[in-house]
């Protein structure tokens, strides 16, 4: 007899999954294609590498963006030793399963960073990992007060223990899945909207997530949550992002900054590869 906490008892009709999971199980949708259910390199192909001592491999991404934005950021401040080259890699065309990605990440996942100032060169990958790598190398965007240090660490792990939520619960379910399924967009609407008002809370009680200075967490937040507010997963109306009024005021201060705008164009369509500062002159508006 089935009941309410017997997983069999409610599947769509024509459905009953296999004794056990198998990859040939169709799955459908945006990324499927991609996907199995193992880790490592699917073919032989070494990354390119260009004359600055950090090489980032990414795209325009929530995650990328967060790194171009503290590289070009860190840049504005004048730490020139975070001059980059960032190189695009097509997730779509299966090129973060290279020999020579799978090295530097073995999530096969951007971004990741390969450090060749240092021999042999240090490899970050997570773009949490990475945001503080570099924040940690340039003494820049972290502060060194216990206090102020910790809580940008909390809103930076915060985003990133929060990020799979949003984007692969809830904008996975709305706007990529190949059937709008009620219950699972309900559930990540739910905690979306929780996330928002998380965030719209802390924003109410100081200029930015750690307080009075701009850090690391700010970035990393700005990208996810702020894209939500800019129509990320056409779901602006869904969500009534419009409520999220401190949400609002930081996204148009921290959103607006010129090192933000231009780190949030390296490798998207308008700038695939930035190897140089003047690389923004020839990108598309
Ligand atoms: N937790 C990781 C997530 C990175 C991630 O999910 N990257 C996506 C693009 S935003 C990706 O590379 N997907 C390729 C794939 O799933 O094969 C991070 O923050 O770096």
């Amino acid at each position: 007899m089935s009941s309410s906490s017997d997983p069999a008892s409610n599947f769509p009709s024509g459905y009953q999954p296999a004794r056990v999971w198998s990859a040939d199980q169709p799955s459908g949708g945006t990324f499927a294609n991609i996907n199995r259910p193992t880790s490592g390199a699917t073919h032989e192909k070494a990354l390119p590498r260009g004359r600055h001592p950090l090489q980032l491999y990414s795209l325009g991404t929530p995650n990328g963006q967060k790194v171009t934005i503290l590289l070009e950021e860190l840049l504005a401040a004048g730490h020139s030793g975070a001059e980059y080259d960032a190189w695009r890699i097509d997730i779509g065309k299966g090129e973060q399963f290279s020999s020579g990605f799978v090295a530097v990440n073995p999530n096969s996942k951007i971004p990741a960073l390969l450090d060749h100032s240092i021999d042999p060169p240090i490899r970050v990958f997570e773009s949490g990992s990475i945001l503080f790598y570099l924040a940690e190398k340039f003494g820049a965007f972290l502060p060194t007060e216990a206090r102020a240090r910790t809580e940008t660490m909390n809103w930076l792990m915060w985003q990133m223990g929060s990020g799979p939520y949003l984007g692969g619960g809830f904008g996975h379910f709305y706007a990529y899945a190949p059937m709008k399924i009620e219950y699972a967009i309900n559930r990540f609407a739910m905690e979306a909207k929780r996330l928002l008002h998380v965030l719209d809370t802390r924003l109410g009680q100081s200029e930015y997530l750690a307080g009075d200075q701009y850090t690391i967490a700010d970035m990393a937040n700005l990208t996810w949550y702020g894209g939500l507010l800019e129509g990320a997963y056409k779901a602006a109306e869904f969500l009534s992002v419009q409520e999220y009024r401190n949400v609002a005021r930081w996204h148009a201060l921290v959103g607006t900054r010129p090192a933000v705008l231009r780190g949030r164009k390296v490798n998207t369509a308008v700038l695939p590869e930035r190897h140089e500062a003047s690389d923004f002159d020839r990108a598309a508006p």
